[in-house]
């Protein structure tokens, strides 16, 4: 059994019930982050600002089978994939997973981007500050503000 961690991230359509949803249908979940609205990073600049989370899973899965659940998650959300790094319904992308490296084209773990991210490192900080280091706030860019949690959603 391994640790692994996931963001989700959306800014498009109905973003609290869409990740509560993904959350939901996510088996194993051992804790989620609290919630996090981000200013976009990349893509179109007039695209929304995203709700960002990080959750936290046991698994027993592969990596590769693990982004098959990623998939799975975004099409039961039904993502469209359109523009690179444009608006989305809902994207899942694995973080971490304990004591595991891949390095492949459609596959990297550790995330490569993940300590230049903001919308990342914070709600990861809050699940695993020894995953996150001291050093990451000055490393990650990009705005984000913290709006709640899925105990007590706002609206
Ligand atoms: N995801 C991206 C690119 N930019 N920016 C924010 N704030 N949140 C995201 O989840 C996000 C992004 C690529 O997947
Ligand atoms: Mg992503
Ligand atoms: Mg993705």
């Amino acid at each position: 059994m391994a640790r692994a961690f996931l963001s989700l991230g959306s800014n498009m359509g109905d973003s609290w019930a869409l990740m509560r949803e993904a959350v939901a249908s996510l088996g194993a979940v051992t804790a989620v982050s609290p919630v996090y609205r981000t200013d976009p990073v990349g893509g179109p600049s007039d695209q929304d600002p995203f709700l960002n989370i990080i959750v936290e899973i046991d698994t027993e899965l592969s990596a590769r089978e693990l982004l098959g659940v990623c998939h799975r998650l975004e099409a039961a959300a039904n993502r469209v994939r359109t523009v690179r790094w444009g608006p989305r319904t809902l994207d899942v992308d694995i973080i971490w997973i304990d004591g595991v490296e891949v390095h492949e084209p459609d596959l990297e773990v550790p995330h490569p981007r993940m300590r230049a991210r903001r919308f990342v490192m914070a709600p990861l900080f809050d699940l695993a500050p020894e995953i996150a280091g001291s050093d990451w706030k000055e490393r990650a860019e990009g705005h984000v503000d913290l709006v709640g949690s899925f105990d007590a959603q706002p609206g």
